[in-house]
Order: C-alpha cells, then structure tokens, then sequence
C-alpha cells in the first residue's frame, strides 16, 4: 500500500510490536523516539530521534518524509505519571496538540490516537462499562487521555481530520516490557514465575481489570485504522475489549503450568489506581462499526506468554 506512516513513541511497549506489524502491511513505516531504538526496530534504517514537545522538528519531518499517517503512541502511562504529574500532562497534551496542529494543516491523512480504560474513574459503572457513561478520572494520565479524546473529537469536527482512537487496557507481551502502568504486574509476573517461581504483587489479590493480549491488540489497532471511513461513528475513541481477570486468577492459570510458583501480595499506591478503574467493558459499539473481536483467552495468553519467555530464556543462555 503506498502510504508513509510515522510512528510517535516507537520504543515503548505497543511500538515496539506495532512497527513490525505496520512494516508487514506499508511499504515505509519511519519509527520515532527519544530514546535508542531496539535492534527490531532499526533494521530497516528508518528510525529517526523525535520529541513531539518539538514542533517544528515534528513538522519537518511531516513534511521531509510526506507522511500520509501518524500512530501518536508517545505518552507517560498511570503509575509514572502519578509520580510526575508535570511531566505526564506536558506530555501526553502538548505533544498530542502539537501531533493534532501539525497533522491537520499538513494534509496528514490518518491520525491513531491511544487512549486508555483511565479516561474512566471510581463514579463510572465497573462492570460492563459502556461505550458513552459517566468519565470522571482521578489520574493525571486519564485526564489527560479524557482530554485528549474530546482534543481529537474537535479536530475532527473543525479540521475533517481523520482520527481514531482505541481506550485499550492493560497489555500482555513477551517482546517488550511494560513500564510505569497499573496493568504491569500481568507482564512482570509472567517473568517472575519463569525466572524465580515466584512473585510479589503490587496490587491485592481481587482486583479484577481488563486485559488484553498484545497481538490481539495490534490487529485491533490496524483493523481500525483500515476500516472505511463512513464506519466511524467515534471520533475520540472506542472501547476496546480482551478479558479480565484478577492477579489470583492469572497466579492460578500459571501454578497449572509451573506447580511450584508462589505469589505474594503488597498492594501499593498503584491500588488506589486500579480501584477507580472499570473491572470490564463493553466494546458493542466496536463490534458494529468495524467488527472487533477478540481472540486470546486466558489460557491461551498464558501458554504463549510462558513458551515464548522461556524459549527466550533458553536462546540467551
Ligand atoms: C496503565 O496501566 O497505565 C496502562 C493503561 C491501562 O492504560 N497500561
């Protein structure tokens, strides 16, 4: 397909699965960070430093490269950005603004804006949570994601800027790990019991939150931004559902694996976070508009996850 896309955040937990996923289906896929790129990342030589707080070298490269679509994915997650909540608005708005300014008078055709389960807080229904409820968000990361989504629904309304969004929910992987979400401890636990049987939690051993497994996510992340235009009807951004499930029962999946393994519980300041989150969601409106369905179970996620690390483990050794 003759497109030019640019990845924002290309190094953190989705990029760093999206860009090779994108690579399969574009024929250029420039991926951009801060930070040193992984070696998947820089094998096709189309990696460039970025900061969105830059405008200009943003719109430099809109325009150098001919971008045709942005995946804004750089943003400050829940747990960092409760520590530094500064730093995770500067982010998470201004560079939005700043993607959402350039995108728009730049003839940018598509613009993927993430978004998060934390544009909803203690006040909204938990379970079943629909698509459009009650958003109230006790996070700086998810009022800044709740901003965000009205941001991108203005553009689109003033701009014609084609924008879409996903609210997705903690993610599971194996090739990157999280870092500085509430969800983490669903990617951290999986190497704990293969390395060492054992883990502490930092959240207590009930509390249920929406999952969901990575390559289910990045299909869902494409599958949107391919569908028709005319079957759009959000623009700020869907729900977006995998499974859920609570540390106890993800420790249970996983003792049918390793028998010996052990967990452990010390709820933190992340528990407050996850308390003020929904426990499921309602994704109907996903399902209608551009057929969103998942595919991994519990099970299956934790006899992918615990193959793939331990083969990993083994080719390291
Ligand atoms: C986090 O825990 O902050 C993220 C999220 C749910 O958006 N994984």
């Amino acid at each position: 397909m003759s497109e030019t896309i640019l990845v924002t955040g290309a190094c953190g937990q989705i990029g760093s699965e999206l860009v090779p996923a994108l690579r399969k289906v574009y024929n250029r896929v420039i991926a951009s960070d801060l930070k040193e790129p992984p070696e998947s990342l820089n094998d096709a030589s189309d990696f460039i430093r970025l900061d969105v707080l830059y405008k200009n070298g943003l719109l430099d490269c809109i325009r150098r490269f001919k971008v045709t679509q942005v995946y804004h994915l750089a943003a400050v997650l829940s747990a960092t950005g409760e520590r530094n909540p500064e730093m995770a608005w500067r982010i998470n708005m201004k560079g939005l603004r700043n993607v959402l300014d350039v995108c728009a008078a730049n003839n940018v055709r598509k613009l993927f804006f993430p978004s998060t389960i934390a544009v909803f807080g203690p006040t909204t229904p938990k379970n079943g949570t629909p698509q459009f409820t009650v958003m109230e968000p006790n996070t700086i990361y998810g009022i800044s994601k709740l901003a965000g989504e009205r941001w991108c629904h203005w553009y689109h309304l003033k701009t014609g800027l084609d924008v879409r969004g996903l609210r997705y929910p903690g993610l599971i992987s194996y090739k990157t790990k999280a870092g500085g979400g509430t969800t983490d401890y669903a990617v951290e636990i999986f190497f704990e019991a293969v390395q060492h049987k054992k883990y502490v939690c930092y959240l207590s051993e009930n509390t249920v939150l929406p999952m969901m497994y990575m390559p289910d996510a990045i299909r869902g992340t494409i599958e949107l931004m391919e569908a028709p235009a005319e079957r759009i009807s959000t623009r700020s951004s869907y729900n977006f559902s995998g499974i859920s499930f609570s540390p106890a029962e993800l420790a249970a999946e996983i003792k049918k694996h390793i028998p010996e393994f052990t967990i452990q519980y010390q709820p933190d300041f992340r528990q407050q976070i996850a308390d003020g989150w929904p426990q499921s969601i309602d994704d109907s409106v996903a399902q209608r508009d551009w057929g969103w369905q998942p595919a991994y179970s519990l099970q299956a996620i934790v006899v992918d996850m615990l193959q793939n690390i331990r083969r990993l483990k083994s080719s390291s050794a």
